[in-house]
């Protein structure tokens, strides 16, 4: 049986890798970070009871912060497969912590690798780190593709930077099969709640179930290329599956722009909506309601305003990936397009919004979102 050991395995993509690993048979070890609360809800039905027999799904403390612990926990697995998934992902978030972002995704990432070498592991164990289409930041070719030229627009972006170039680097000096997937944005209904999409179908559920007001965001004018996260994990094992190691972009090749996202959420809400005003000034106004996911909104609300502190210092405008290599190398395309996504975030977030519609009625409390 083979055996997997996943960093960031409480994340979004974690969760669906650990369950699609866990299909193929493995035996799936995860790294978690002690919180004060428990954070293990995106893997909560795969959990299995550490006092059964033959369990394949284990969890180890762990932090990339901590070399010592991360070499202690690879020497006692001894996996053959190492996904680097573990991350402060959010790009507006490592500005305003650039060094802690540094020392987990780029530090991280090599005491990651020194743990393998360190321990003999170099020619058994295979590894993948979890790289971003954020590393083309400022882009210098469209659409980008793995040849493209790196320019990064964050401390997120430039800390994956030298993740990126270590995992090369370890490839090329100790031979090890070690290698990059360059992912473009990727979504579910287990997003963060606080990356644009799950915010814009979150934030829109929560509006029609008259638990919110209002939806602050940032540049409506950003441009992405999302994709569904569960396609995005099969490529992440498939990449690890290989004669020699690569790096591959992983994309749809389809281009959006978050004002768009927010008329599709709208759209499965029964919602019309039209921007009005321009800047900051721009609004999104109800123009007509159908069906009965909305209750609480009738034509002319405002449901979208502008906040500058969503504006980042820095902006990624447009990304738009090339998944030419991949599709004719690995055989890989992804199989759920970014409206069906759409809809199955905006049905997700609607029956959550309901049960806490519902609470609130009867007087309980519900989560409050301080974003
Ligand atoms: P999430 O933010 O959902 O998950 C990040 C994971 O990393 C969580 O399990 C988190 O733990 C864990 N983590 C954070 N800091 C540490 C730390 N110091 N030590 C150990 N674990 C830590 O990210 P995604 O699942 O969306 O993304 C997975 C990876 O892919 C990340 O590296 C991200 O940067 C990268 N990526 C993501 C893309 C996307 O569109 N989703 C695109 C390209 C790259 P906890 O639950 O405790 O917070
Ligand atoms: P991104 O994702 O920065 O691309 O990084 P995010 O969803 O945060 O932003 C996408 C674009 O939307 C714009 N935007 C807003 N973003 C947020 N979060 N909140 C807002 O209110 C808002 N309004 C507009 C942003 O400015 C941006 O242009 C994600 C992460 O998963 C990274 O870890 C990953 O590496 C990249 O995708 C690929």
């Amino acid at each position: 049986m083979k055996k997997a050991l996943i960093t960031g395995i409480t994340g979004q993509d974690g969760s669906y890798l650990a369950e699609f690993l866990l299909e193929k048979g493995y035996e799936v070890h995860g790294i978690k970070r002690r919180a004060s609360l428990f954070n293990t809800q995106r893997i909560d039905h795969i959990y299995e009871d550490p006092h059964v027999e033959n369990m394949r799904f284990k969890l180890h403390y762990g932090d990339l912060a901590d070399s010592s612990n991360l070499t202690r926990i690879i020497q006692e697995i001894q996996p053959d497969e190492v996904y680097n998934l573990a991350a402060q992902s959010h790009v507006a978030v490592s500005f305003e912590s650039p060094e802690y972002t540094a020392d987990v995704d780029a530090m991280g990432t090599l005491r990651i690798l020194e743990a393998i070498r360190i321990l003999g592991l170099e020619k058994k164990t295979r590894f993948y780190q979890a790289s971003t289409s954020e590393l083309f930041g400022l882009v210098q070719e469209t659409p980008q593709k793995e040849t493209t030229p790196f320019y990064p627009r964050s401390p997120y972006a430039v800390a994956k930077l030298y993740a990126y170039w270590i995992t090369v680097n370890y490839r090329e000096a100790y031979g090890m099969y070690a290698c990059n997937g360059i992912l473009f944005n990727h979504e579910s209904p287990r997003r963060g709640e606080t990356f644009v999409t799950r915010k814009i179908t979150r934030g829109l559920s929560n509006i029609a179930q008259g638990l919110e007001s209002c939806l602050y965001m940032g540049n409506l004018d950003a441009l992405r290329d999302w994709g569904h996260a569960k396609d995005y994990v099969r490529m992440q094992w498939l990449m690890l599956q290989q004669d020699f190691a690569e790096d591959y972009v992983i994309a749809t090749g389809k281009q959006y722009s978050v004002r768009q996202f927010i008329l599709w959420s709208a759209s499965e809400l029964g919602l019309v909506l039209r921007f009005e005003g321009v800047g900051v000034d721009e609004v999104a106004v109800v123009d007509s309601v159908e069906g009965d996911k909305a209750p609480f909104i009738q034509p002319g609300d405002v449901l979208v305003r502008i906040d500058p502190r969503y504006f980042r210092p820095t902006e990624v405008e447009s990304l738009l990936g090339d998944p030419s290599k991949a599709k004719e190398k690995l055989g890989w395309v992804p199989e759920i397009t970014v409206q069906e996504m759409c809809a199955e975030m905006v049905n997700e977030d609607l029956r959550i919004a309901r049960r806490h519609a519902l609470l609130k009625q009867n007087g309980y409390g519900v989560p409050v979102s301080f974003e």
